[in-house]
């Protein structure tokens, strides 16, 4: 496994659409008790429900810590491959690498991770075991890494068509917390030699209380060229209003890399899902301080599904709104089984949301190189 200190874009290496083939998927047990309640058991059977569902079609790599790796291998299915790697929490698609290819070889993007937004508005610290964990499955899958270490970026800030239009939001991309010192023409620059962008599209917030500043991939995602969905809401009063009325806008003011304009469509929200007692009671301080308190609305959204080979895999939340949700994703994906993540008629969505992302927050796909 090599560093390289070159550009992807400059090798002819870019990074593929997420409903492009993979051949595997990338998640992180979870373990931190501040994020994850009562000790991570939902979140772990929610996590273990997402890896049966995505290794029907991919290879599943879950990172386990050395103290979690016996449970981890007492749940997961045979077919699941676990590795031991330490890490602070458990947002691979932020913290895994971001693969790159050339059509012939896979390359991963070591971006700096920050918690974030560092010590701005980061939402944890120490976060050094995450800041490794892209390099360290690099050198386990015998790739080469790009070495992006001084520039913040999460996977969950960016979405592309494959074919060189790149979504993401103001809100986090321009954030203090984040690249601070670079201008928005220099952080184009940056997804133009990094992911292959030629155009990016500036979303101008994410959804509503999304501690992450806004990551695109909880408001807003490609399902194919040319066609969007968006969180959406038609309650006025509502402060996601304002917010998807603004992105809706943007987008229909929008072309893509190709000069072709953007198809739209709407994915309307769960009512909003607010932190219960019984939510804080089942997680752990941190620093002496909680991490959630009763009444705090929580980041839902639809958006944050996952596109396996087979199987788009939905959040759920037990609301009017998640049929619909399944029955307009069903038809952007002709190809796939568009499924809700539930089990037993648990919703496992919501042990996911508690720890402040969803679906899609908590994996990362590896393209297939053979096309
Ligand atoms: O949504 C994500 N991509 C990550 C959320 C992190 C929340 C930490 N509590």
């Amino acid at each position: 496994m090599k560093i390289l200190k070159t550009m992807p874009a400059a090798d002819s290496f870019y990074m593929p659409a997420e409903f492009d083939r993979h051949s595997g998927c990338i998640l992180i047990w979870p373990h931190r008790r501040d994020s994850w309640q009562n000790g991570g058991y939902a979140a772990r059977r929610a996590f273990v429900r997402l890896c049966t569902l995505i290794s029907d079609s991919e290879k599943v790599t879950v990172c386990a810590r050395a103290q979690d790796y016996d449970e981890a291998r007492r749940e997961l299915p045979d077919n699941v491959r676990i590795v031991e790697m330490s890490s602070d929490d458990s947002w691979a698609r932020d913290v895994a690498p971001t693969f790159v290819t050339n059509g012939k070889e896979l390359r991963g993007i070591d971006w700096g991770f920050n918690a974030w937004g560092g010590l701005y508005n980061g939402l944890y610290f120490p976060w050094d075991q995450d800041n490794k964990l892209a390099r360290k499955l690099c050198d386990i899958m015998d790739v080469d890494c790009y070495d992006l270490r001084h520039f913040i970026l999460e996977g969950g800030s960016i979405h592309t068509d494959g074919e060189g239009t790149v979504i993401t939001t103001e809100e986090c991309l321009l954030s203090p917390g984040r690249n601070p010192e670079l201008s928005r023409i220099q952080i184009e620059k940056m997804l133009s030699d990094t992911i292959g962008a030629k155009k990016v599209i500036w979303l101008p917030r994410g959804i509503y209380n999304d501690e992450t500043d806004g990551h695109i991939d909880n408001i807003c995602a490609f399902t194919s060229p040319t066609n969007v969905v968006l969180a959406w809401t038609d309650d006025e009063n509502d402060p996601q209003y304002e917010i998807s009325k603004e992105c809706l806008d943007v987008l229909c003011a929008s072309t893509d890399a190709k000069g072709r304009s953007i198809t739209v469509h709407k994915l309307l929200q769960p009512s909003p899902v607010y932190v219960t007692e019984e939510d804080c009671r089942g997680l752990d301080c941190m620093d002496g301080e909680p991490t959630r308190v009763p009444g705090d609305r929580l980041a839902a959204s639809y958006v944050n599904f996952y596109i396996s080979n087979s199987t788009v895999i939905v959040p759920q939340f037990g609301d009017k709104n998640d049929a619909a949700a399944i029955e307009t994703l069903s038809a952007l994906f002709p190809t796939r089984k568009v499924v809700g993540l539930i089990a037993e008629d648990a919703l496992l969505s919501r042990d996911i949301l508690i720890g402040g992302g969803n679906i899609h927050c908590i994996t990362q796909q590896i393209p297939d190189i053979i096309k």
